[in-house]
């Protein structure tokens, strides 16, 4: 068991059928919940996505944008409901697993001031590490000192965790096997790159497509975006396919995995 932080991110649109509303994959979370618990990782932060739950009510409301009208208040208070359903889901299955982790809600430690990150209450977070239990956070609706409410993306979240308690590595587990040079979803033959530094990694920036515009948060872009900051402090990132069996585990326990590794250099 190492003491060395590592966070976790499960992105939505593999714990979610991002297709439908509401629709989680609970196989898949049971899987994954099983990988984590197998891995017996003493000192991890798990954060998820938002998926066909959060993003889909952000977005017909306009959240991350701001209050503007009345009618968003209701649509403010759901997309946090929602994210909470899932969030519950998945500490179903981690508590099913035996794994000791705590659900910890963004919308109650966290204001952003125009969508940044400017008040963080952490001490829970902190205490919980200690105790050697993981805090679970998620992607969420929270409030926003400028913009009344906004959305936070899971992966903001996680690129501040990092940096804050001095990760070692961050785990990003998505839909795809890691960083291509064009979009495989789309493309057949597109090349997975296996290592990147933060030099060739914005050297690539065009070519990483800002996937799915039922993402209110960014997509894959808006992922690189955020994690850069973690990896320019030394911060290694793995992005892995977690609806692959096994790649969790491995990129939890640092066996070799399939990926795209992002390094400092
Ligand atoms: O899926 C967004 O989190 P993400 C969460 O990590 C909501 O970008 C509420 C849409």
């Amino acid at each position: 068991m190492s003491n060395k932080l590592t966070i976790l991110k499960i992105g939505g649109s593999v714990i979610t059928d991002k297709s439908g509303e509401l629709s989680a994959r609970t196989e898949i979370i049971n899987r994954i919940a099983n990988e984590i618990k197998k891995a017996n990782i003493n000192q991890l932060i798990i954060v998820h996505g938002g998926g066909s739950f959060g993003h889909p009510i952000a977005k017909k409301y306009g959240i991350k944008e701001g209050l503007k009208q009345e009618y968003q208040k209701v649509g403010f208070a759901e997309t946090h409901h929602v994210m909470t359903v899932l969030n519950g889901l998945f500490m179903d299955a981690l508590i099913w697993h035996n794994f000791p982790s705590v659900s910890v809600a963004p919308s109650s430690c966290i204001v952003t001031e125009n969508g940044r990150i400017n008040f963080f209450d952490q001490t829970i977070i902190g205490s919980l590490l200690k105790m050697g239990i993981t805090p679970v956070l998620y992607g969420d609706a929270i409030l926003d000192s400028t913009l009344g409410f906004t959305v936070i993306s899971g992966d903001q979240i996680v690129s501040y965790l990092a940096r804050n308690f001095g990760a070692n590595k961050i785990v990003i587990g998505v839909d795809v096997d890691g960083l291509c040079d064009s979009d495989p979803k789309k493309t057949k033959n597109s090349k997975l790159y296996k290592h990147l530094t933060l030099k060739e990694l914005e050297d690539k920036k065009h070519s990483i497509a800002a996937s799915n515009s039922l993402d209110v948060t960014g997509g894959m872009l808006g992922k690189i975006n955020e994690l850069t900051s973690a990896i320019e402090q030394g911060i290694t990132v793995l992005i892995i396919n977690a609806n692959e069996p096994n790649r969790v585990y491995k990129a939890l326990t640092g066996s070799k995995v399939k990926g795209t590794l992002l390094e400092k250099e």
